[in-house]
């Protein structure tokens, strides 16, 4: 597979050097020091300083349980997420379902700190814990002929009292390039702050991809389908001029509403300066390779 890629950046690369903690340092984390130990990983920069768990996990988007920032925190809690179990299908040796359990025995978790960046201008930093989506697709096996990944979020009305209302067409669906999706800055989250993902984040196993817009780290992932073509996607689908199917954090590039130049860090108060947005979110050493020659505006 030309499309694997070269897995030589090293993490003090990818977060700064002391904001990285690794598996072995985590588990000493939880084990020796108990969750309070975890509750504020140190940051080289204040630029990286994680938001609080009580941030994180009560301003959310999960439009299935309302559109709202506080419904995903009312009303998540409603959804079962055990047994959960992943499809992956399409293009790959391996297709089958996978038990949400199974997946977890064969992968290693590291945390990951990550700027997220809402494509409506606020932002958080967020300690995930997870995997690389680029493990789980070995696992599968993915085929030559592929190109795209697309993922789809559980659909259930009856525990998504949003989904009973056509806000977007349900199920959501996301999708990446195959190249973006095997970027070893992707990953599967499955906990924050050393605990296992809370509903309105997307239990049990969300999305990840941190140089792009917030609404394609898609949350309670069913299914994985490695395909030939691109993708449909909920907010491309909504409106297209809006919502490109690659939304790379591009601080150039506005909303045809609204200015992308700055944003607001939440929890930094009322009187807080907005910030600058990063190119690709602040990752643009590690990803502006996989864009070289498009143009950024155009593939939005
Ligand atoms: N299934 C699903 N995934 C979703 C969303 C959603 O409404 N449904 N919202 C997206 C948006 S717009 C953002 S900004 C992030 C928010 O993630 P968080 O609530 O964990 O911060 O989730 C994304 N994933
Ligand atoms: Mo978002």
């Amino acid at each position: 597979m030309a499309y694997r890629w070269k897995n030589d950046l090293t993490m003090s690369q990818v977060t700064p050097y002391g904001a990285y903690l690794n598996r072995r340092q985590l588990m000493a984390g939880i084990a020796g020091l108990g969750l309070a130990g975890l509750a504020r990983p140190a940051a080289a920069s204040a630029d990286l300083e994680p938001n609080t768990w009580e941030e994180i996990t009560t301003y959310n988007n999960f439009y299935e349980f309302g559109t709202n920032k506080g419904d995903p925190a009312r009303y998540a809690g409603q959804m079962t997420t055990e047994p959960w179990s992943i499809t992956i299908d399409g293009l790959v040796d391996r297709p089958g379902t996978y038990d949400f359990n199974d997946i977890m025995s064969e992968m290693t978790i590291e945390e990951r700190i990550y700027r997220l960046r809402c494509v409506e201008a606020w932002s958080m930093v967020v300690p995930w814990n997870g995997f690389e989506l680029a493990d789980l697709l070995e696992m599968a096996g993915v085929q030559e002929e592929a190109r795209y990944v697309a993922f789809e979020t559980l659909l259930r009305p009856e525990e998504m009292p949003g989904t009973r209302q056509n806000v977007i067409d349900w199920p959501y669906v996301e999708g990446l390039r195959l190249d973006e999706a095997l970027h070893p800055l992707t990953i599967m989250a499955t906990g924050i702050y050393g605990k296992p993902m809370p509903n309105q984040n997307g239990a049990p196993i969300r999305l990840v991809v941190p140089w792009k817009y917030g609404f394609k780290s898609i949350k309670s992932v069913v299914r994985i389908s490695l395909v030939r073509d691109e993708p449909p996607t909920s907010w491309n689908k909504y409106s297209a001029r809006e919502y490109g199917f690659y939304s790379n954090v591009n601080p150039n590039v506005d909303h045809p509403r609204w200015s992308q130049a700055t944003e607001r860090r939440i929890g930094g108060g009322l009187l807080a300066r907005r910030e600058p947005t990063l190119m690709f979110n602040g990752y643009e050493d590690e990803v502006a390779a996989l864009y070289e020659g498009m143009d950024l505006a155009k593939y939005h």
